[in-house]
């Protein structure tokens, strides 16, 4: 008789990623418990609640497509949704179908050790120890956040704030000297949403950043209307694609295609805005020739926009292939630099060297701040995975498994750790796709593996080592087909002193990967050792 410690499967994480398994497995009739260590649904939208957080992927996309009644009935405001209003969809989920008497908040995952005796998990909380036959990690890619060790921090007398930990009281700029450290996503909408309300911004730049216009606008009535009876083909053919967004993508190569017609393709692409503009051509990923043609196309842009030509020249990425680290997509972000109040420090050469009581020292100046805001970026993908102690059959950590690198099959299971399954784990497309998309394969996949399994009275299922070797040499042949190791970017640890140089995600494409995982499974759950 099962206790209220003993469960058919723990769930780490209560984002979009463990809502969706609770509901599912609840529904297949498990026993199940999710720990979550904030105090409320909504993952990385929980935390990331600095000014300007808004998804990148159109939120008629961003969005459940497991309920045909909640996609019809839920109402995006706008093309791109804010925050808030991401955080009341998780919100909305979460009540409308149940699921918070399964989650308990404010409880943080420290441990997990494999029992090999019983093919079972204890999982070790700030709450209690609990058991489990089956572990999910619903962690996200993004959610251990990254913050560069500069020597002075605690003694900073104004405030400081991380964007991927902000905090829940509102924060004012109005008045204030304020610092952005940082330009990536979201340092970009930082800036662009405080520019205009601070007294004074310095932005501390070490590697420009490739952005192009969201193009954000409220959603009409007959825009909804449109896609919600169209969206079960809608649906389907985002999981058929490439990256799980509907973007536009010529079946040629940018080499191949004249001038004039190359132009018009980025032009009209420039003009709708969006993620889509480096998959047009084929070739722009792969090639240095055709990347550098989309490249220059947006650093015209950047010039045309910025007033001050050493400025335009400054935030004109120039050391990677577009593409190849994630894109921006903004709403005036290079406006913001022809403003009397917003400065461009570059720290590329000449990095931070301390923070002060008073600000911060940087190429042996001293700057005054009222704020910093580190928008320095996460310890991606593995990050979230490698701070929590899960040990498998031989004892051994998963992180000092992963000391060289993540080693999955399918980015789902890793060798040495039975039952253990990772939602959008490293090697599997994740980060590269559209993460609702994701997400949801990973969930049915792994709903639909459990009731194999317990079909079969099998109570072990283990990643084989030779098929998780097989499946990490794809993933690095396919990332070696495209320019994307090419960039020092969160994607290969770059970001993080001292993190193993590994390309992560699957670039195969999420259509294809759906269908590798969907053989994997009929043939009786190939390259994995069940008993
Ligand atoms: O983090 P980042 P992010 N000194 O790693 C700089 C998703 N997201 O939070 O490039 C000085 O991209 C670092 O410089 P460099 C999205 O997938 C989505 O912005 O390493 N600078 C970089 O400029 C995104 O890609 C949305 O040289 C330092 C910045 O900090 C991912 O999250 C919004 C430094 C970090 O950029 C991560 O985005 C937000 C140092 N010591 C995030 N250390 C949307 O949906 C780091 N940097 C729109």
């Amino acid at each position: 008789m099962a206790e209220d410690t003993d469960y058919d499967v723990i769930v780490i994480g209560a984002g979009f990623a463990g809502m969706y398994m609770l509901k599912t497995l609840r529904e297949s009739g498990l026993r199940v418990r999710v720990f979550e260590r904030a105090d409320d649904v909504g993952g990385t939208w929980y935390w990331s609640r600095y000014p300007g957080a808004r998804c990148d992927v159109e939120s008629l996309f961003y969005s459940y497509s497991f309920s045909e009644e909640l996609q019809q009935e839920w109402r995006w405001t706008e093309r791109y949704a804010a925050q808030p209003e991401i955080l009341d969809y998780a919100r909305h989920v979460a009540d409308r179908f149940d699921l918070r008497r399964d989650i308990s908040f404010e409880t943080e995952v420290l441990g997990a050790d494999f029992d090999s005796a019983g093919d079972r998990w204890t999982v070790r909380t700030t709450d209690a120890a609990v058991s489990a036959r089956f572990l999910i990690t619903a962690v996200g890619c993004l959610s251990a956040t990254a913050m560069p060790e500069y020597p002075g921090l605690a003694e900073f007398r104004g405030e400081a704030h991380h964007t991927g930990h902000w905090p829940h009281e509102p924060v004012e700029f109005a008045g204030k000297r304020v610092a952005v450290v940082g330009t990536g996503s979201s340092g970009i909408q930082t800036i662009t949403a405080i520019a205009a309300e601070v007294e004074h911004l310095t932005v501390f730049q070490r590697t420009p950043n490739f952005s192009v216009p969201a193009r954000n606008r409220p959603l009409s009535e007959q825009e909804q209307q449109r896609v919600k009876a169209d969206y079960a083909r809608l649906r389907e053919e985002s999981r058929q694609s490439f990256s799980g967004l509907l973007v536009e993508r010529l079946e040629r190569n940018a080499l191949d295609t004249p001038c004039a017609e190359f132009r018009a393709a980025l032009d009209r692409n420039w003009q709708r805005g969006g993620l889509g503009f480096p998959g047009i051509f084929q070739d722009t990923l792969a090639d240095p020739v055709a990347n550098e043609l989309s490249a220059e196309y947006v650093r015209e842009r950047i010039r045309e926009i910025v007033d001050d030509p050493e400025t335009a020249e400054l935030l004109c990425p120039k050391d990677f292939p577009i593409g190849t680290k994630r894109l921006c997509v903004d709403t005036g972000y290079y406006e913001s630099f022809n403003r009397d109040n917003v400065d461009l420090v570059s720290v590329r050469d000449r990095p931070i060297e301390r923070i002060t009581p008073a600000g911060l020292r940087q190429g042996g100046r001293d700057f005054e701040f009222d704020m910093i805001v580190f928008a320095t970026g996460y310890d991606a993908m593995t990050g979230p995975l490698n701070r929590i102690d899960i040990r498998g059959t031989d004892g051994a950590t998963l992180r000092e498994k992963w000391a060289d690198g993540p080693r999955t099959y399918l980015g789902l299971a890793t060798a040495g750790f039975p039952n253990l399954f990772t939602i959008t784990g490293p090697g599997s497309p994740s980060v590269l796709s559209n993460m609702m998309v994701s997400i949801e394969q990973h969930v049915d996949w792994i709903a639909d593996h459990l009731r194999y399994l317990r079909e079969r009275g099998i109570t072990r299922s283990e990643a084989d080592a030779d098929a998780e070797r097989e499946w990490c040499e794809h993933v690095g042949e396919v990332a070696d087909l495209t320019l994307f190791p090419a960039a020092a970017s969160w994607y290969t640890g770059a970001n993080v002193p001292g993190k193993p140089q590994v390309f992560m995600p699957y670039v195969g494409g999420v259509g294809n990967y759906r269908v590798l995982c969907d053989q994997v499974a009929d043939a009786g759950y190939r390259g994995f050792v069940l008993s």
